[in-house]
């Protein structure tokens, strides 16, 4: 059996869905990048065809605007939610998230019908300081039934998950998500609906992040959520990506400065495939799991993770130049998972 690949058999032993199968009419239902992005990686590899690095076909690029959010703002966007100081004296910090069903532009051309939080992929990075009162206010605007379901310590009722106190919220829905922070480190916070998988896929996911009582270091602060989308739902990803559009940072680098530390929260959240990695090149990073040590427990220059896990990476780039970061699954990199740091003097 030639054909039979590991996607494949992975493809196969999914039950089909009713929901996924109903929304096959939303994007054109082909394989678009096994043969046109590979081909574009393969012409572009070594060469100066687009400043000598891969991209989606001839250097075609997403309509960032149009899709209502961009990857150059989302990896310094954190969203400190608002403050107010209760009689105790604690604070208290709220956000509004609310899920909205949304067509996005995934790679050129590609449309995909995602499934978002306030309209962006991934959601709205929430950062808020360990010890703090937590009030997360969700509507759901979507068709289809979701929740928040946060990593970290709360009390069940507060889990967003079907079943423990407000359940599944249901279209035109809404629900407040109350809990402290805690603990300090890097989290996530998705959807909890059945089926997992596709609420995942969807889109509905984004990074928490705990600040300890005892702040970290200053550093130039970078947040990453590894993701990919499965655009003809065949139940494997065709583009991958760090924050949604693949070649992103290949077509304009994340731009930081040598010496200065560098603080990157990464957050992988990728469906259909079992792990997912970061790679750095010319340079090691000091690797923190989930953040919550001030110890970290690697000097590396790659990690790999599952579904859900996450870590802070710290570095400082000695030398200026262009330095490549991607997955260290080649077929990932190949399909929109890599970019470039540009060091500045
Ligand atoms: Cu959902």
């Amino acid at each position: 059996m030639p054909d039979l690949t590991r996607r494949r058999l992975l493809a196969a032993s999914v039950p089909a869905i009713g929901g996924a199968a109903a929304l096959h009419h939303a994007v054109p239902h082909r394989h678009p990048w096994d043969h046109e992005a590979r081909a574009a990686t393969d012409r572009h590899a070594g060469h100066a065809a687009h400043g000598g690095h891969a991209s989606f076909r001839d250097g075609a690029t997403v309509d960032h605007a149009a899709n209502g959010f961009d990857p150059h703002e989302i990896v310094r966007d954190f969203d400190w939610g608002r403050t107010r100081r209760l009689a105790s004296g604690r604070v208290l910090r709220e956000w509004e998230l609310t899920a909205l069903d949304k067509e996005i532009e995934v790679a050129p051309g590609i449309r995909f019908a995602a499934w978002t939080y306030n309209g962006r992929i991934p959601g709205p990075t929430l950062r808020c300081r360990e010890g703090e009162r937590l009030r997360i206010t969700f509507t759901n605007g979507s068709a289809h039934p979701h929740t928040i379901h946060f990593h970290g310590i709360h009390p069940a009722e507060m889990d967003g998950v079907p079943g423990l106190g407000a359940g599944e919220i249901a279209p035109g829905g809404r629900t407040t998500y109350e809990f402290d922070a805690a603990p300090a480190g890097l989290h996530l916070y998705h959807c909890h609906v059945r089926p997992l998988a596709e609420h995942l896929a969807k889109g509905l996911y984004g990074a928490f992040i705990v600040d300890p009582a005892e702040p970290r270091e200053e550093a130039d602060e970078l947040v990453m959520v590894m993701n990919g989308f499965d655009t003809n739902f065949d139940r494997a990803n065709e583009v991958y990506a760090a924050n949604t559009i693949g070649f992103a940072y290949m077509d304009r680098p994340i731009a930081v400065r040598r010496d200065e530390l560098v603080r990157l929260y990464l957050v992988n959240v990728l469906e259909y495939d079992l792990i997912n990695s970061f790679h750095l090149h010319g340079n090691l990073f000091h690797y923190f799991p989930t953040g919550t040590g001030r110890e970290p427990s690697e000097h590396t220059d790659t990690v790999m993770l599952c579904q859900g896990q996450r870590g802070i990476l710290q570095w400082r780039f000695p030398y200026a130049g262009r330095y490549m970061f991607h997955a260290h699954q080649s077929e990932f990199t190949e399909l929109g998972w890599q970019g470039f740091f540009e060091v500045g003097a």
